[in-house]
């Protein structure tokens, strides 16, 4: 498979020397040295050692229909023999763009029918910013320009985007976040619920964007911004209560309800949207990762027809980017939806895949190790506790979660380490067997891990 000189040695040396990760601690990584991965296919994965591992992440929650289909590179293949460049500025488009735009309102929620494109779920978020403030000054509401959006939340690392995340560690470098952006609380029942009751925990945390919009008064809020669960967070996962309260203080203070479906859409809750699963009706709708699977980075921002018309009434709209619509990408997408659609991958999710895995992950919670075991389709989480009957935590220095996903990487499986939260969301097309043998090897390193917790 490689070029003689290849080795990891080299590639290592090479990544050291020429190399800055994105979200990684430098030192560690040059201490440890890069694994170099080479092969996927279906849900599996190999290193260039020939080491195999089952991807409980899609890569990183985006590989949806899993890696390796041959439809994909042929799209891609076709599209750039044929045109592999061309833009949708000074008035020009290209079919694959335009097929694109038809597949997206067939599939998104009922209302949603315009698509502006971008390359990355940070530029889908940053667009939304921009769209959205420019919507209401067109509505002669120039004021209201103010974003609400949860702490916790993720949103992207460009600067609107990270500004929109409720990380403080990310806002601490940079100088984040822009001004006009608040945030609230978020609906994490383990975390920050206490003893109180979820229902009652869900709508109280939902008022608090009540309290803020009457705060800041709501002739200046845009909007309100939120990812129907959250991904990054923590797999967070709202009480039922949550969401209808959340709908109902958006429409009495006219703040349009932004979903940022950049994880949850196409299929990953056994819906083709996180919205759909709560039956948000949201005004607008940021998405990448699964729109095309990841096999090329394409994202888009959805739309209603009255904020495009209105977009449409305002003239000319200065913003952008070079590969808005990139045919090649789009043409991945077209066919990676085709595909969820005409393979019935999403339902399969729904009536299949998702009472499986919650059946095979919920078997977790009897592990010593964990406090909670959570899954809403293809999501999963586990909480890591050090005292299971009083829900306490490890101390963060001993590092709990990155010892577990150590630990699975040494029993051949990948999961995603939140502190001390461990999360999963793995190819849609995950068989059943392989969804056992997920939460099989994540028990396993769950052993491990408990053995060097316990020292
Ligand atoms: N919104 C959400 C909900 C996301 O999860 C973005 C926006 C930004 O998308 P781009 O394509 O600009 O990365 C994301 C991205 C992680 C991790 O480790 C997750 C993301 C990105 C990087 C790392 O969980 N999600």
């Amino acid at each position: 498979m490689n070029a003689p000189h290849d080795s990891l040695a080299t590639w290592q040396d090479i990544d050291r020397k020429h190399h800055i990760h994105p979200f990684t601690d430098q030192k560690a990584l040059r201490d440890a040295g890069t694994r170099i991965m080479q092969k996927g296919e279906g849900v599996w994965l190999w290193d260039s050692e020939g080491n195999r591992f089952l991807d409980g992440m899609a890569g990183l929650w985006c590989v949806n229909i899993g890696y390796g289909r041959a439809e994909l590179v042929e799209a891609a293949s076709t599209q750039m023999s044929e045109l592999a460049y061309y833009n949708c500025f000074f008035g020009t488009s290209t079919p694959a763009a335009t097929r694109l735009a038809a597949l997206l309102a067939e599939v998104t929620p009922q209302g949603l029918t315009q698509s502006f494109f971008t390359n990355s779920g940070s530029e889908a978020n940053d667009t939304v910013l921009r769209l959205a403030r420019h919507y209401w000054a067109i509505r002669g509401k120039e004021k209201k320009a103010i974003f609400i959006s949860r702490r916790n939340a993720y949103h992207g690392s460009s600067i609107a985007a990270a500004s929109l995340g409720g990380m403080a560690w990310m806002h601490s470098q940079g100088g984040l976040p822009i001004p006009d952006i608040a945030h609230i609380g978020q609906p994490y029942v383990f975390g920050e619920a206490g003893g109180e009751d979820p229902a009652a925990f869900g709508r109280r945390v939902a008022q608090e964007l009540e309290e803020k919009i009457r705060e800041l008064g709501p002739h200046r809020v845009a909007a309100f911004i939120a990812e129907p669960v959250q991904g990054s967070g923590g797999v967070i996962v709202p009480p039922a209560s949550y969401w209808p309260e959340i709908k109902r203080i958006c429409d009495e203070h006219e703040i349009l309800l932004v979903a940022d479906e950049v994880i949850c859409g196409f299929g990953r809750t056994g819906k083709w949207f996180g919205s759909d699963y709560y039956g948000l009706k949201p005004d607008m709708m940021s998405m990448a990762k699964g729109i095309s699977s990841g096999y090329l980075p394409i994202g888009a921002v959805m739309m209603t027809d009255e904020i495009a018309n209105t977009l449409v009434s305002g003239g000319f709209l200065s913003h952008g980017f070079t590969y808005s619509g990139h045919p090649v990408a789009c043409a991945v997408a077209v066919r990676n939806i085709e595909i969820l659609r005409d393979e019935r991958i999403v339902e399969r999710v729904e009536t299949v895949a998702a009472p499986r895995f919650a059946e095979a992950w919920g078997g977790l919670a009897d592990h010593p190790l964990v406090g909670e075991a959570r899954t809403i389709g293809l999501l999963g989480a586990i909480e890591l506790v050090a005292d299971k009957a009083a829900r306490r935590r490890f101390a963060p220095d001993r590092k709990a979660g990155l010892i577990l996903r150590e630990a699975g990487l040494r029993h051949g499986v990948i999961v995603r380490s939140i502190g001390d939260t461990v999360v999963a969301s793995p190819p849609l097309i995950i068989s059943d067997g392989e969804i056992d043998e997920l939460s099989k090897r994540v028990g396993m390193a769950l052993d491990d891990a408990a053995t060097s917790l316990s020292n």
